[in-house]
């Protein structure tokens, strides 16, 4: 697993279209008649739902969920308020401190308008929050309440409006319990948070172009499958987009300080996400990583998602041992991990050396699935390699820039003359005509 570990850090190429799997490709050629690419795939999809609306997203629902939905994809505020009711109480407890945390959290963000009288007159950017947000939130093996928290509660912090959550029905048609009642959590805010039972490329199709009876909104928040994420891809410039995602990856930096059984346990949680999860250890010490391989050996097998765990570890995660602390450093910035453990003696002297990676877990008490759930900060984060380039769901995700330009008038009559003078150079005359009038002011 080692060298295995090692190549997938250095063949690392972010979010490409993965191979679909024969049964998947198999699938698609019943449907559609011929092979099509997932990319295709989506685009077919996502062309319906603009041209028939609602029929095509009951078409589609029928077709990959196998459930009719019937007229209305909305999920009643009755239903979801029932499952808050229903849902074990310590679950209930527990999503409301989840949500009151994540929201303290994002509402420290500091974003606020700013204005200056430095350059003439007032200058600055006003904040405003973006107003309709759609929520994707993932069905698939395990329903997931926390990501109804995580996605929503930046949102609420920057003041959107209206936001929409969306996720795939189950068999019976609906979405399961425990998520609606994180739906119904988040409600208790008193804001105005509508639930669609529709998921996949329809559901965004849906949200992108608005239907009968699902509203268009202006930006798309939230991971899904490749074909979620590729229809993200398509409608971004219609509607806007946070990023897109991948399958969850983990990089734990440990020395010999490290305590295996913590690791292990690290290491097999990210694991049983997904078989295509990428559970990474980076360690100076080959004591502690043979360590490492005997405790999740036998941790293992007590855990109800162990075969998903030990594939995820054996074809896309494993175990790095390098010669120095340093070189950990190195490929885990080089990799730029959604998550970044530190599990080294004074981890926060260290710190600095951290210049990519979603979010940093400093210390032994700060475990990733603290993260997950509870600690604070989003738990959506960029994977792929793009925390590079981007930044874990926040607050800024939910809110726009408006620049504002109010010049005085013996600045505007100064800097008209230069206005003018680049305006002909571009040869744009209106431009410089405009300009020179504000000499009379
Ligand atoms: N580790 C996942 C989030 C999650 N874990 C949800 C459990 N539920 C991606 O950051
Ligand atoms: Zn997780």
């Amino acid at each position: 697993t080692t060298k295995q570990a090692e190549e997938t850090i250095l063949r690392r190429s972010s979010l490409q279209e993965p191979e679909l799997s024969p049964r998947v490709q198999q699938r698609i050629k019943q449907l559609f008649g011929e092979d099509l690419t997932a990319l295709q795939v989506v685009q077919r999809i996502l062309e319906s739902v603009r041209k028939n609306g609602d029929s095509a997203c009951q078409h589609w629902t029928k077709v990959l969920d196998g459930v009719d939905t019937g007229d209305s994809f909305q999920v009643s505020k009755e239903r979801i308020l029932s499952c808050v009711k229903r849902i074990d109480s310590q679950v209930l407890d527990s999503l409301r401190i989840s949500r009151d945390r994540v929201l303290h959290f994002h509402r420290k963000q500091p974003i606020t308008s700013w204005f200056t009288t430095e350059l003439g007159g007032q200058l600055g950017q006003l904040i405003r929050p973006i107003e309709k947000v759609g929520f994707y939130v993932p069905g698939g093996s395990a329903p997931l309440p926390s990501s109804v928290i995580m996605s929503v509660c930046p949102a609420v912090a920057a003041g959107c409006q209206t936001l929409l959550v969306v996720s795939p029905p189950d068999k019976q048609g609906s979405i399961a319990d425990v998520t609606l009642a994180a739906c119904g959590v988040m409600m208790e805010l008193g804001i105005d948070l509508r639930v669609f039972a529709i998921g996949g490329a329809q559901a965004i199709g849906a949200l992108a172009y608005g239907t009968e009876s699902i509203p268009k909104v202006d930006k798309i928040v939230g991971p899904g499958n490749i074909f979620v994420s590729l229809a993200k891809k398509e409608v971004f410039g219609i509607v806007g987009i946070d990023g897109i995602y991948g399958p969850t990856e983990a990089v734990i930096i440990a020395d010999d300080t490290g305590r295996a059984d913590y690791i292990a346990a690290d290491l097999l949680a990210q694991a049983e996400h997904d078989e295509m999860a990428v559970p990474i250890l980076l360690t100076c010490s080959k004591e502690l990583a043979e360590k490492v391989v005997q405790s999740i050996m036998q941790q293992v097998s007590s855990l109800s998602r162990s075969s998903t765990a030990l594939h995820s570890l054996q074809h896309h995660g494993g175990i790095v041992v390098t010669c120095s602390l340093e070189e950990c450093f190195r490929l885990s910035n080089q990799f730029a991990a959604e998550h970044v453990s530190l599990n080294i003696k004074d981890p926060w002297e260290s710190l600095h050396y951290i210049t990519s990676g979603g979010g940093v877990f400093v210390g032994d008490a700060s475990c990733e699935v603290l993260g997950d759930y509870v600690a604070g900060p989003s738990h959506v984060m960029p994977t792929g390699g793009s925390a590079r380039y981007s930044s874990p769901l926040n607050v800024l995700d939910f809110v726009k820039i408006i620049s504002l330009v109010g010049l005085d008038h013996h600045t505007s009559m100064d800097m008209a003359k230069k206005a003018a003078i680049i305006a002909k150079s571009e040869g744009l005359t209106a431009h410089a005509e405009a300009a020179h009038k504000r000499l009379n002011l």
